[in-house]
């Protein structure tokens, strides 16, 4: 039985869930094996984006293989009414396998511990929230440590 953290990003209304954050939620609500989650944040767009992203990440256990969870994943956003379009374009809901643990997976299709995650304010902030003791199996850092290394001016460890 694994711990996934799994990152969720909305930055579109939904007809009944409203605004971003309550996407957030709503999808939070919707995973399977929540054991915790972040709070919800309010994050600037980061690429070709034009609204204001909601921001989580949710600590699940899954017990199978993580290509059925990315599939899973991919099934709910399609529930929520996301379009497949423009890379990074304005989506309803995002959801996206941070790590697993300390599986690295590098598919073409599935790239596990995401390969942005140390990159990103708007992942780490929140993963720090619920796991800031987890360990990036290539970077060999914590979740916290990843943070406090994007804070600083240089020096940012690549994957
Ligand atoms: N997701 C993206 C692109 N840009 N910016 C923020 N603030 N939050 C996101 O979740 C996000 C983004 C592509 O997945
Ligand atoms: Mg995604
Ligand atoms: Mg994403």
């Amino acid at each position: 039985m694994a711990i996934v953290h799994v990152a969720i990003g909305s930055n579109r209304r939904h007809g009944r869930f409203g605004r971003p954050a309550g996407v957030v939620r709503a999808a939070i609500a919707a995973l399977p094996g929540v054991i915790a989650a972040s709070p919800i944040i309010a994050t600037a767009p980061l690429g070709p984006g034009t609204r204001r992203y909601a921001n989580a990440v949710a600590a699940i256990t899954w017990p199978g293989d993580l290509r059925d969870l990315l599939a899973l994943l991919q099934a709910m956003e399609a529930d929520f009414g996301r379009r497949r379009g423009q890379r990074w374009g304005d989506r309803v809901l995002d959801l996206d396998i941070l790590a697993a643990g300390q599986v690295v997976l590098r598919g073409r299709r599935l790239m596990v511990p995401h390969p942005e995650l140390a990159r990103r304010r708007f992942v780490l902030d929140p993963l720090v929230a619920v796991a800031p003791g987890w360990r990036h199996p290539l970077l060999h850092a914590t979740a916290r440590q990843l943070r406090a290394a994007l804070l600083r001016p240089k020096g940012l460890p690549r994957t």
